[in-house]
């Protein structure tokens, strides 16, 4: 079944790009996902379509009103039986993981609603029942950017939309892991030389090796990856082997 992403912005042109190229333009060509976008400030009620007001208790910056968010929401919320998922995208928010991304893409219906100025006002999480998602640990503008991380990272685990189906599966984090190392041709660049192992053509190796390097990458830059993955390896109480039944060194 299709799933459905609704979009709800100030500045909706931000998104046309990502949502037409590559990935995210097939997706939608195939029906596997439908975006939709809202201009928040077509819902704003008074002559001058004003969205922001000054925060009470004083402080810099302006607060995403209540009234053009809810009435944009509800809209968009009319227009399908399922209310769908409302997500606002915010620095307070729970880190979005790969997990997450699995999570959402399980959905049949997103709402995601980016924010500009200093927030939203609190009154929009609790009476939307909205959920909130940050990207990371650093400051945005605004929330725009971080929803169309969120779309790439979900979209692309919908079924049919990459175009090897196998890719997904091989992604860093999908086993919690940082990728191996790929090269392509030529062989040799700028006296730089592919590895060996993998021109060798014994696939038994070369999975060997790639683990190796993923174990090492992951060791040396995501320590806290790799500390993960080495609990839940022995929680779970599995073995790696090698081609014959040779434990490796972890
Ligand atoms: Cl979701 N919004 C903003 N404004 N900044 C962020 C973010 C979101 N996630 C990380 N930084």
């Amino acid at each position: 079944m299709t799933m459905r992403i609704d979009v709800l912005t100030l500045f909706p042109e931000m998104f046309e790009s990502p949502l037409s190229h590559s990935i995210l333009k097939r997706a939608q060509q195939q029906g596997i996902v439908e975006i939709v976008l809202s201009n928040i400030r077509e819902f704003a009620a008074d002559a001058y379509r004003k969205v922001d007001d000054k925060p009470y208790g004083g402080g810099p910056g302006m607060v995403m009103m209540c009234p053009p968010v809810f009435a944009c929401a509800e809209h968009v919320r009319s227009l399908r039986p399922q209310p769908g998922r409302l997500i606002l995208l915010t620095p307070q928010g729970a880190p979005l993981t790969q997990a997450k991304a699995i999570e959402l893409s399980r959905e049949p219906r997103l709402i995601l609603v980016a924010g500009r100025y200093e927030g939203f006002d609190e009154r929009i999480r609790e009476g939307l029942d909205a959920e909130e998602l940050s990207i990371g640990d650093y400051v945005l503008s605004g929330g725009e950017l971080a929803a169309m991380v969120v779309i790439d990272a979900v979209v692309r685990l919908l079924d049919g939309a990459l175009g090897d189906e196998d890719s997904a599966a091989n992604d860093s984090f999908g086993d919690g892991l940082l990728e191996y190392p790929h090269y392509t041709r030529p062989e040799e660049f700028r006296g730089m030389r592919v590895p060996q192992i993998l021109l060798s053509g014994d696939h038994g190796r070369i999975a060997q090796w790639r683990l190796e390097q993923s174990l090492q990458r992951t060791q040396q830059r995501r320590p806290d990856l790799y500390a993960a993955w080495l609990a839940r390896r022995q929680a779970t109480n599995k073995t790696l082997k090698k081609d014959k039944n040779q434990e490796i060194e972890t």
